[in-house]
């Protein structure tokens, strides 16, 4: 059976975003997969972080990962913080990683834009890294992420090829990134040339998966469109629209050109207000799931048990790393 490394950081609530392009395929694989899920809580410190929000986020997190049908008795779900190799393999990664592969991230560029050196946090130039760290620690073979983190996993693959080389052993599984069709890069409602984002300070850039019914509906009327009123999928001319069809396509399962046929000579108005029932559809029943599970017991238990599995397949892999190296006696 493959095994399937993901996370989320506990940056904010999850957005449809997070949802479409990573954790519908967390529940997708789960079926023929062994799958480990991950709230990877030590990112997120890569910028401060109001302690006792993180708290609530982290298990917020693990809620929403039950929420949408990811099932603890077929994966495991557990915090990256508790499992202490995840920082001990970081290390022994930063050491065969190279200033110059870092700061070609796109995203280091994009976190570190406008800022002296003298005021980067460290953690945003190596965090990447610790990405790596996160999946090669379970041997994970597949990754379902979203377009984004391409380039991340990318660099995961040459440093565990790189490492292999070196000792001319398979000290590390080389892993494969896994990105959907559909999905893979939902843009920000209010800047469709912008991904859409936990952290961006306009609420209605995103739909969260905890919004109010009234709230989703405001988001997707307020969205940004363009002014030729036709529903056509065309990425460059049309960014706004093009990202709203993405999103009922996904949701519903009906093609892009179907839609486009559907609402032929409509305008936007009741295209919007048909995606605003087709997201409310989808995302009420998670919103219910998770008011269940944040604060039941089961949550707890479910997190300790993962921690324990995640614990096992982690001391392996870094008994087996530290030996390679020539780590410790
Ligand atoms: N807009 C997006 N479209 C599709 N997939 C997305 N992902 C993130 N944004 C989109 C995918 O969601 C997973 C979890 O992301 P993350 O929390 O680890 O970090 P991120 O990519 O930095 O997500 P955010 O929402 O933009 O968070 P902040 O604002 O904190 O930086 C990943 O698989 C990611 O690809």
């Amino acid at each position: 059976m493959k095994r399937v490394f993901s996370g989320v950081q506990p940056t904010g609530n999850l957005h449809i975003g997070n949802y479409l392009g990573a954790l519908k395929q967390f529940v997708e694989l789960q079926e023929q997969h062994q799958c480990i899920y991950c709230v990877v809580d030590m990112h997120s410190i890569t910028l401060p972080q109001e302690p006792q929000e993180l708290r609530e986020h982290i298990l917020d997190i693990a809620a929403l990962y039950m929420a949408v049908g990811v099932d603890p008795k077929k994966s495991i779900i557990f915090i990256q913080s508790e499992v202490s190799g995840h920082a001990e393999l970081g290390w022994i990664l930063n050491c065969a990683s190279y200033m110059g592969e870092l700061s070609r991230m796109t995203q280091f560029k994009d976190k570190s834009k406008g800022k002296e050196n003298g005021s980067i946090p460290s953690g945003i130039f190596t965090y990447p890294v610790l990405m790596a760290a996160d999946i090669l620690l379970y041997d994970a073979d597949i990754v379902p992420v979203g377009n984004d983190q391409k380039q991340h996993i990318e660099l995961t693959r040459d440093l565990a090829i790189r490492i292999n080389n070196r000792f001319q052993k398979q000290t590390f599984v080389v892993p494969e990134g896994r990105f959907l069709k559909e999905g893979a890069r939902i843009m920000a409602l209010d800047d469709p040339t912008s991904k859409m984002s936990k952290s961006a300070e306009n609420d209605f850039s995103r739909i969260s998966l905890l919004d109010s019914d009234t709230k989703i509906k405001k988001a997707i009327m307020k969205a940004t469109t363009d002014s030729d009123a036709v529903v056509r999928y065309d990425i460059e001319k049309k960014p706004g629209v093009s990202n709203l069809l993405s999103i009922y396509s996904t949701f519903s399962g009906i093609s892009i050109e179907d839609l486009e046929k559907q609402y032929e000579g409509c305008g936007y108005g009741n295209f919007k207000k048909d995606l605003v029932e087709v997201t409310i559809d989808a995302i009420r029943p998670i919103r219910e799931r998770f008011e269940e599970i944040r604060n039941s017991l089961e949550l707890t238990k479910v997190l300790d048990d993962g921690r324990e599995r995640a614990e096992a397949i982690a001391e392996k892999t870094l008994a087996r790393v530290k030996t390679d190296f020539g780590l410790g006696r």
